[in-house]
């Protein structure tokens, strides 16, 4: 690669809303305060190196567009090196703190784990390096155990014991590599953790199995003093047809049956979520109702489209309802919004991967200026506390504490001729009072 991919690879810069500059913010002023912390430490920006720069551009109908040039060449490992180079100077163009990876993203596989997980920890030390230089931070890492054919009846669930054992070798060594860069979290997507049908699935061996590895994963995690939190990323289908990692409710039950839900935490994606027939916010409310909730990757699906499109996230009244649980949830600690979002495939230009990036940025950085005026006005939290002050009365705590039984409840009512009357849900009403803030 001779010329530089990004011409001019400067940061981008804070120019304000009336600003018609597509490669400058217009919301995000990443020193601005709101709610008492900076814009910056509220999203904790990161950006994924799978879909801006391992991703060719294709379609189930249709290859490679992009055409970028770290992708052709013959030695696999210069090529990672350049690639490295590219993504560190958007990062820096971005000015991002955080990107995140999966281990064959960033390192070609060799001929053995052995050989790909030299590969992995040798682009690493080059990460390390550049961390160093740039004060930039890896908020998590994690194994691609979906990609390679040895996965396509599962990892952890695969029929065969020596590709759980594979697949375990190799998040050993990403959770190693994570570490050693100071992740701030390690990410499980059960990619092929599913089935396509009964007819040659053991499906009580394979839960058996997940439980197992995910088990493994904490007690290597305690054992080696990574101090980040472990995340899965729930998604009901795609690629398997039935996925174990449903929706944040399915994996609370499982972590639940496992003993695990102290330990791991939900990793939350916008397309995932609608995958699942939710809403964005449904699916962050009920981790953070769960105590689960960990980060989110930040993309956009097509309510048309039963697939995962990885939009990037543009939609800034859908990102206010998911702003507003996220502070309701207190924030992110260890996570954050990570851009696992791609660029449609006509988008070929190197400016359109910074224009993509910039413009969702400012979405969020608009959401959360949003959110901030629907709870500085305060009308929405309080009819919602209003409608549930009855379980804050002695009466509706001893309720809650177990403290009642059916009988005293038969008695209660029956005794005290009591006869509720329904009271309106105003959700019109609701809806309009946010939409002054929109
Ligand atoms: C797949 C997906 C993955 C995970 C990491 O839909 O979202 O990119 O985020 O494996
Ligand atoms: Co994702």
């Amino acid at each position: 690669m001779n010329a530089p991919f990004f011409p001019n690879p400067t940061p981008v810069a804070y120019e304000g809303p009336e600003s018609k500059n597509p490669l400058a913010f217009r919301y995000y002023d990443k020193n601005r305060v709101v709610l008492g912390k900076t814009m910056q430490e509220h999203m904790r920006f990161a950006v994924c190196y799978w879909h801006s720069f391992t991703w060719p551009g294709g379609d189930p109908f249709g290859g490679e567009t992009f055409e970028r040039p770290w992708m052709h060449g013959s030695d696999p490992m210069e090529l990672a090196r350049q690639k490295a180079d590219v993504a560190f100077d958007l990062f820096k163009i971005l000015d991002v703190p955080f990107y995140t990876f999966h281990d064959r993203d960033i390192a070609p596989e060799g001929s053995s784990l052995a050989e790909s997980n030299r590969n992995v920890r040798a682009i690493a030390e080059i990460f390390a390096r550049k961390q160093e230089e740039t004060g930039l931070k890896l908020l998590w890492g994690t194994a691609n155990l979906f990609s390679n054919r040895r996965f396509m009846a599962g990892a952890a669930t695969n029929p065969d014991p020596d590709v759980f054992a594979y697949a375990a070798g190799q998040v050993k060594n990403a959770l190693d590599v994570t570490r050693e860069l100071g992740g701030e979290n390690y990410v499980l997507w059960g990619g092929r953790e599913g089935y396509e049908t009964l007819l040659n699935t053991n499906l009580k061996s394979e839960i058996e199995q997940a439980g197992r590895f995910l088990s493994m994963v904490v007690d290597y995690k305690h054992r080696t003093g990574f101090k980040g939190a472990i995340l899965i990323e729930p998604k009901p289908k795609e690629p398997t047809k039935h996925q174990y990692d449903f929706d944040v409710q399915t994996v609370y039950g499982f972590l639940k049956a496992f003993g695990l839900e102290k330990e791991v935490q939900v990793n939350i994606e916008q397309n995932h979520a609608i995958l699942a027939g939710h809403s964005f916010e449904h699916e962050l409310a009920m981790a953070s109702a769960l105590g689960i909730f960990g980060s989110v990757d930040l993309n956009r699906g097509d309510d048309r489209l039963g697939w995962d499109t990885d939009q990037f996230g543009m939609n800034v009244a859908e990102l206010t309802l998911a702003m507003l649980e996220i502070i309701k949830a207190g924030g992110f600690t260890t996570g954050g919004f990570n851009f696992d979002a791609k660029i449609r495939r006509q988008s070929l230009d190197p400016d359109d991967l910074i224009v993509a990036h910039v413009g969702s940025m400012d979405a969020v950085a608009r959401a959360l200026l949003n959110a901030e005026a629907a709870i500085k006005d305060g009308t929405v939290d309080s009819f919602v506390k209003d409608r549930y002050a009855g379980w804050r009365t002695p009466f509706g705590q001893s309720i809650l504490k177990g403290e009642k039984t059916l009988e005293d409840m038969a008695a209660y009512v029956e005794g005290g001729d009591i006869n509720p009357q329904p009271k309106s849900g105003r959700q019109e009403y609701l809806e309009t009072v946010l939409n002054r803030f929109l």
